[in-house]
């Protein structure tokens, strides 16, 4: 750092949902100083880089995957279908920077490649990939969840001569597949969001199947005039709704499976199969992902209705998916088992066929070799913790947080880190991230964040930190949860355990309304668990 370099009250690195809305909040609601920093050439984060075909939002969306504080912006916006696209969310994004000026106060295609505290200062200094430095008091971290490529590392990989994508780095111009064998590695919802797209148009698809996977029937449509007056209308109740109910204005049922026959429980899914999105495990009974006996029924009754739809048997026994529905990320399709009723497209499964190695023209499995022209990497991320670590910042004495992370994402409500002062993520590790809509998660993550600033700055204080027992109490609390449920019973990348090595750990918080009920009481009693510390006298350190 020099004395040129230019001093903020509050860096944040990110411009996607989090990142944006930080910025608006404490640039225009708390007149603070703010620069924002991306790598990417535009606003979006995961929206910006996301753009296979056939990327849509994975929940129930339009027009609730969205941000919720303005009605104004809810008035002026025009969602088309049920489930957006990723074309729309990313032209909403963009209309949404435009709309609240913010594109001027931040810097594109420029990484943080450093960020250090300076406990004398009580401030972070940052470099970045344009060779720049900037200070702040404030780190405000919206990295994303789902940002570092996950990218398998078979034998002969980089030799294939083909063309290769990820699917969360996929380019901008379009990628032609007329008269191309392509294959796909991955069946999470990228992959299943994609496969159906590209077996249009290619000559062959090869689908690499590790292991299978439960979708439900997106069952997308055009939205009406009329949903979308009346949900402008009651706009301000769906917003508590959402708050209250997980993020979704719908509510979860309280009708229990034993109070109901097989036959009548089986009607029920039926119905509720052809209803699509999600309804059949938030609508149909009390505890689908915690009950080990009413989750097999929904399992066996979701992968009856695949062996109705996919009409090869030996192609269907492959897809059957063995662990406890719901348990990880719900993928929401829009023909995707059909698809395997195409001429054109066959499965591998990599349980049974493992791949050995990649030739310049071809992936060789145990059994079998398929010849290609283009890889698709559907592999998914390192997520929620692996954004932090790519970001690497260096608190208190130096410390990394991949020293601090070395074997678990130790950190206080998902946003602050003990040794970390004055530093906050959005989306971090235990906050509820994709177990709420993210949108609202991060509006109301940031909302909390400008408030603790500010509470910071009124009481002309230097810094804040989370301590290390209120870090033990946050990770005891997380899993308290999620052990009451079926989730840590499956290998899913909430576990960690998509990444080799990763330590196992559930990254989130199941309980979303009650966790921004928690934020708030840490607020009102003075922000439990943390300790400020006053303004140091310039060049006194220790
Ligand atoms: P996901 O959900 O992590 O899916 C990745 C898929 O890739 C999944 O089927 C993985 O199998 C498979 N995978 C990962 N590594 C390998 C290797 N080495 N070999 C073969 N197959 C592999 O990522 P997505 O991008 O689909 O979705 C991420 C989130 O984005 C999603 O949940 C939504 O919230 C949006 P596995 O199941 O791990 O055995």
């Amino acid at each position: 750092m020099t004395e040129n370099t230019p001093q903020y009250d509050a860096i944040i690195v990110g411009s996607g949902f989090g990142g944006l809305y930080a910025l608006h909040h404490l640039r225009d609601k708390m007149q603070l100083n703010v620069r924002a920093f991306d790598g990417a050439g535009g606003v979006g984060g995961t929206w910006w880089y996301n753009r296979y075909p056939g990327a849509r939002v994975d929940a129930p969306s339009s027009p609730f995957y969205a941000y919720t504080f303005s009605q104004e912006l809810v008035d002026e916006w025009e969602w088309t279908e049920t489930q957006t696209s990723q074309a729309s969310v990313l032209a909403y994004l963009e209309h949404f920077a435009e709309r609240f000026d913010l594109n001027k106060d931040i810097q594109f295609e420029t990484w943080v490649t450093d960020a250090r505290y300076d406990e004398a200062a009580q401030r972070w200094t940052i470099e970045t990939s344009t060779g720049e430095s900037a200070s702040a008091q404030f780190l405000v971290c919206a990295v994303g969840a789902l940002f570092v490529a996950n990218r398998p590392e078979y034998p002969g990989i980089d030799d294939f001569a083909g063309e290769c994508y990820h699917t969360g780095r996929w380019p901008h111009e379009k990628v032609s597949f007329e008269g191309k064998r392509v294959g796909v590695i991955g069946t999470g919802s990228s992959g299943i969001q994609a496969i159906p797209e590209i077996a249009k148009e290619a000559e062959h698809v090869t689908v690499f199947q590790r292991t299978p996977q439960y979708s439900l029937p997106a069952r997308n449509r055009p939205l009406t005039e009329e949903e979308l007056t009346r949900y402008r209308e009651d706009w301000d109740d769906l917003r508590m709704s959402m708050c209250k109910r997980g993020g979704w204005p719908f509510k979860t049922t309280r009708r229990r499976a034993a109070d109901h026959t097989p036959e009548e429980r089986r009607a029920l899914y039926e119905q509720l199969w052809e209803k699509g999105g999600i309804h059949l495990i938030i609508d149909s009974f009390v505890g689908v992902v915690v009950d080990k006996d009413l989750n097999d029924e929904v399992s066996e009754f979701v992968r009856g209705k695949m062996r109705e739809i996919v009409r090869d048997p030996d192609t269907a026994d492959k897809l059957m998916p063995d662990y406890y529905i719901g348990t990880k990320r719900m993928i929401l399709d829009n023909g995707y088992f059909e698809t395997y009723n195409r001429d054109n497209v066959s499965l591998v499964d990599l349980r049974a066929d493992p791949i050995v190695e990649f030739t310049p023209t071809s992936v060789r499995t145990q059994h079998g070799e398929h010849a290609i022209d283009i890889l698709v990497l559907a592999t998914g991320f390192d997520a929620v913790s692996g954004s932090m670590l790519n970001l690497n910042p260096k608190g208190r004495a130096g410390l990394s947080l991949k020293q601090k992370w070395d074997n678990r994402f130790d950190n206080y409500l998902g946003s602050t880190i003990a040794g970390f002062p004055n530093l906050f993520m959005i989306h971090g590790p235990g906050a509820p991230g994709v177990f709420f809509t993210m949108p609202l998660g991060g509006e109301r993550t940031a909302a909390w964040i400008a408030d603790c600033i500010g509470h910071v700055r009124d009481k002309a204080l230097g810094a804040v930190e989370a301590t290390e027992e209120a870090e033990a109490d946050w990770d005891r609390e997380i899993n308290s949860i999620a052990d009451r449920t079926l989730y840590p019973e499956t290998n899913s990348w909430y576990m960690g355990a998509n990444i080799p090595g990763k330590p196992r750990q559930f990254l989130g918080h199941l309980r979303g309304s009650q966790y921004f009920d928690r934020l708030i009481e840490v607020a009102e009693a003075d922000y439990e668990g943390f300790v400020f510390e006053p303004i140091r006298e310039e060049g006194t350190s220790g």
